[in-house]
């Protein structure tokens, strides 16, 4: 399976130790087509030496469209994480959106109100759980593949 992980990187670095975290797990269910958001020696102005702008979004948006499915962590605003998920759900992938409310913030209506009840979730956690939102969302993934077969 190809994971797509989407976590702030110019929107601020202050969830990083969650991200890797989360990579960490996914890498359990299958290969994470971005393990780089999850680099703490990434910084947060974008240190893209090598890789102009647009190379970066044009590679992230192949990868993108090759995925299976798409794991955001959405407490950290990013307009590039918001931009990947509109173009996610263009492309009518499952999507994950995984949110902590004791940030203290509120999640954009645009990301809390596109869940559908079926390809695009959020689901409020705390870092506690981090581990078992996963499992329980790969459990359900693979009922409702097998389901569908
Ligand atoms: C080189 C090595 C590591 O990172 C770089 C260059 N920057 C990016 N590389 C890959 N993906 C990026 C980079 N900058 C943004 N993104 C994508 O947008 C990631 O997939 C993140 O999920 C999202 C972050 O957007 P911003 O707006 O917070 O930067």
């Amino acid at each position: 399976m190809k994971i797509y992980f989407c976590g702030s990187i110019r929107g601020g670095r202050d969830d990083v130790h969650v991200y890797r975290r989360l990579v960490h797990k996914l890498q359990s269910y299958g290969s994470v087509l971005t393990e780089h958001v999850s680099n703490a020696e990434l910084s947060d102005t974008g240190e893209s030496a090598a890789l102009e702008d647009r190379v970066i979004h044009d590679r992230d948006v192949a990868w993108l469209q090759e995925s299976d499915v798409i794991v955001a962590e959405v407490t950290q605003p990013s307009l590039g994480v918001g931009y990947e998920l509109g173009r996610a759900v263009d492309m009518k992938k499952t999507v994950l959106c995984l949110f902590r409310p004791s940030s203290g913030r509120t999640l954009s209506a645009m990301i809390r109100g596109a869940v559908d009840g079926e390809r695009f979730q959020v689901v409020d956690y705390s870092e506690n759980e981090l581990e078992k939102v996963l499992e329980e969302f790969f459990v359900n993934l693979k009922n409702g593949a097998e389901k569908s077969r």
